[in-house]
């Protein structure tokens, strides 16, 4: 089994890149140390304490946020940072190469039952002459990203990550205290018979998404001719990874149930990088008018629409939008 960077050097990832990325880790392997501790975490305090200085209190998702920015601002690698927990982007060394966009603790409300959660994050270089107080910084399409990963905290926490050449699983040897690559280029099944998706939505979503989900939910006696089983996790980082480990169809679609707030994923916290990661693993992620990763960002926190995963069963969806 190979270590993390060795693997990235034989791909041929730029050392700086490499470098970067082992600081984002730094961090999830803290997070993970204090995610297994669970309530320990907060009652005991740790041996980690000394690193977020007083901090030992406060919500998991605040002190995962408190140590990606800390580090990675230290670091002298970015020039900005972008969190899905701070109101707007937060400026680095002026000459850092490279933006990071991250999400600290994907699915938060799963927190306090025990269950799925994950980091996501997604690398950019910086465009030059910009300032890197500039949020603008960050609006650039997904398509730029030249590393996207997830880190989930599940009963082993591993890592799936791409730097453009494919999507490759790491586990993290918690003995070491090393991410171990642990299987290479992950390919997502074109064909899948699962479906994810939050179905207490299903009043508020336009006509085709309830029209396709009705179809698979009709079984063997509807068009699709066979049963489908459905999965959610309420966590992006459980139900990609099972999609990238055996296929699937996920979507939090548009819906109306509060107008102000048409989709419920970011674009560049979630749905970016879950994009760079599906695509290299040979599936579809788009929204009903296109490919997630050509949007033109016009807000770092804006919300997207999301259909992903088994390439068959996304393009069936979209049949529904086309009305081919
Ligand atoms: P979060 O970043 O605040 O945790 O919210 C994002 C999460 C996704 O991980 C998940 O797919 C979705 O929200 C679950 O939504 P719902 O509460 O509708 O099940
Ligand atoms: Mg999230």
């Amino acid at each position: 089994m190979q270590r993390l960077a060795p693997a990235l050097r034989q791909d041929n990832v730029p050392l700086d890149l490499i470098s970067l990325i082992k600081t984002i880790l730094a961090a999830t392997k803290e997070i993970s140390f204090r995610v297994g501790q669970g309530h320990l975490s907060e009652v005991m305090g740790s041996t980690l304490d000394e690193n977020i200085q007083g901090e030992v209190q406060k919500q998991l998702d605040v002190v995962a946020n408190q140590l990606l920015k800390d580090i990675l601002l230290e670091s002298g690698f970015v020039k900005a940072i972008s969190s899905e927990e701070e109101d707007t982007s937060v400026a680095g060394n002026i000459n850092g190469k490279y933006i990071v966009s991250f999400d600290p603790l994907d699915g938060s409300s799963n927190i306090e039952i025990n269950s799925l959660i994950g980091t996501i994050f997604s690398i950019m270089e910086a465009p030059e002459g910009m300032d890197a107080s500039d949020p603008d910084l960050f609006k650039q399409p997904g398509h730029k990203q030249v590393c996207a990963g997830y880190v989930l905290y599940g009963p082993s926490t591993t890592l799936a990550m791409t730097t453009g050449q494919g999507t490759h699983f790491y586990t993290l040897d918690k003995t070491h205290g090393s991410y171990m690559l642990t299987e290479r280029n992950i390919q997502v099944p074109k064909e899948t018979s699962e479906f994810a998706i939050n179905m207490s939505n299903h009043r508020f979503w336009q006509a085709p998404m309830a029209a396709y989900i009705d179809d698979l939910l009709r079984g063997k006696e509807g068009p699709r001719g066979r049963n489908f089983n459905m999965r959610w996790n309420g966590a992006m980082v459980g139900d990609v990874h099972r999609i990238l480990t055996r296929g699937g169809f996920f979507s939090y679609p548009v819906d109306n149930k509060d107008p102000a707030k048409p989709a419920k994923l970011r674009l560049m916290y979630e749905a970016n990088p879950m994009s760079f990661l599906i695509e290299q693993a040979g599936g579809l992620s788009v929204t009903s008018q296109g490919r997630i990763m050509d949007i033109e960002p016009e807000d770092i926190h804006q919300r997207v629409e999301v259909i992903l995963g088994s390439s068959d069963e996304v393009e069936q969806c979209l049949s529904y939008y086309s009305g081919n």
